[in-house]
């Protein structure tokens, strides 16, 4: 039976993980995979999630099967996260919790492969290595639109809407919310408008990756673009992860919503939505579940560390600009200080970050992404030392 079968190449991401922990070098560095270090390179179990998760097992509530749709608490709590809380949007979405925002992705992909097979989904270029695969996994075309900088450290907009006009009405535009993945570039709110006057222009449906709430500039301060979007579009999908910002990331916890312009198709569209989930796992797991809607329901002390994990994020960005002034670094390196939440795509060649990698043990991705999350405190110099020595070659 498997005779056939030709292995797949590894994940560059988990490729890069197995390179950097068999370096022996004591002074390597992992800028590779998204997550959050802090300061001494430590991902650490969020004092609220110890707590909730305290909290449940001393509730011990039953493990019986939940609903297909998941968590009804956690659904309503995310929706109003993402929406805003007094907005009518509220009244034409419904939500879904899935396995994480990989998840989220996968049950819409489906959903959009019921509804419109012969849609397009458009995705950025660079963008999340796994946007195209896991597209193309629910029998959907892909197609791309290209996100680079506006020389501000926002993204031009003109590029974008120069590409989506091969795109036809009905297909997706699959965007992320904030701290785009890998750039660090996001949309200014005037772009926002600009792309959802677009999409209700020429018939295209966004499909809003959030990953990154709060990780940027705020939890509300994130989801403007989102909120513009279902503001001023009847449909609108969201793809939403509790993995970043909540620090859960195996508990695989995220959510998927859906707003239609009439309110009377919600019951269907959400029978479909607890059909996907049936046929591929029957319902997500509810253990992230419950820490997330104990987060959400009970927001200080998580808003508390999550505003630390920010401060962290813009503080190494802040502290890397000026290590990098102080290294004489080009102008071109410095655009990382303009970027937003946990990556920044160095203008370095795949060359240039083999180079990093075996003369400075310092481990980012090929396409030059690094993860600015996971810098130690004392490795900023050298790290800013490295890349102006890297970029002269
Ligand atoms: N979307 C983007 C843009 C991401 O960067 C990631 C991963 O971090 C995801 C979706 C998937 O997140 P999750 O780990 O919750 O599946
Ligand atoms: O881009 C990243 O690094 C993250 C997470 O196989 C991730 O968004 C996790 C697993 C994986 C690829 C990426």
């Amino acid at each position: 039976m498997f005779s056939d079968l030709r292995p797949l190449p590894l994940d560059p991401l988990w490729a890069l993980q197995n390179a950097h922990r068999d370096d022996p070098r004591p002074h390597k560095l992992n800028l590779g995979i998204g997550i959050y270090r802090d300061a001494h390179g430590h991902t650490p179990v969020l004092n609220a999630v110890q707590h909730a998760e305290r909290a449940l097992a001393d509730a011990a509530p039953s493990k019986v099967y939940r609903p297909l749709s998941g968590n009804a608490d956690l659904n309503a709590a995310m929706t109003r996260l993402l929406l805003g809380n007094h907005t009518p949007t509220l009244e034409r979405a419904v939500t879904v919790q899935t396995v994480g925002g990989t998840g989220a992705l996968r049950t819409l992909a489906d959903l959009i492969a019921s509804a419109n097979p012969e849609a397009t989904i458009w995705t950025s270029n660079p963008g999340y290595a796994n946007h195209h695969p896991l597209m193309r996994a629910a029998g959907l075309l892909t197609a791309e639109y290209p996100w680079q900088d506006d020389g501000t450290g926002q993204t031009d907009l003109q590029p974008i809407l120069g590409a989506l006009g091969h795109a036809q009405p009905g297909d997706i535009l699959l965007v992320q919310g904030c701290c785009h993945n890998p750039t660090g570039i996001d949309l200014s709110q005037e772009s926002w408008h600009a792309l959802a006057r677009y999409c209700h222009e020429h018939g295209l449906i966004p499909l809003i990756d959030m990953a990154y709430q709060g990780l940027g500039q705020g939890l509300t301060e994130d989801a403007q673009g989102l909120r513009i979007m279902t503001r001023h579009l009847g449909t609108v999908l969201i793809a939403a992860s509790c993995s970043k910002n909540m620090g859960l990331y195996c508990e695989r916890t995220g959510t998927a919503t859906v707003l239609t312009p009439h309110p009377a198709e919600l019951p269907d569209v959400l029978s479909v939505l607890e059909g996907i989930a049936r046929r591929t796992y029957s319902m997500p797991p509810e253990h992230g579940a419950a820490i997330a809607t104990n987060l959400l329901n009970n927001p200080a002390p998580w808003h508390h560390e999550l505003t630390a994990m920010r401060d962290r994020i813009r503080t190494v960005r802040a502290a890397l600009g000026a290590a990098l002034r102080a290294a004489n670094a080009p102008q071109d390196l410095l655009s990382i200080e303009q970027h937003q939440g946990m990556f920044s795509l160095l203008p370095l060649t795949p060359d240039q970050m083999d180079t990093l990698q075996r003369d400075h043990a310092i481990y980012g991705t090929r396409e030059g992404r690094i993860n600015i999350a996971g810098i130690p405190d004392d490795a900023i110099t050298r790290l800013a030392q490295a890349l102006v020595a890297v970029y002269g070659r």
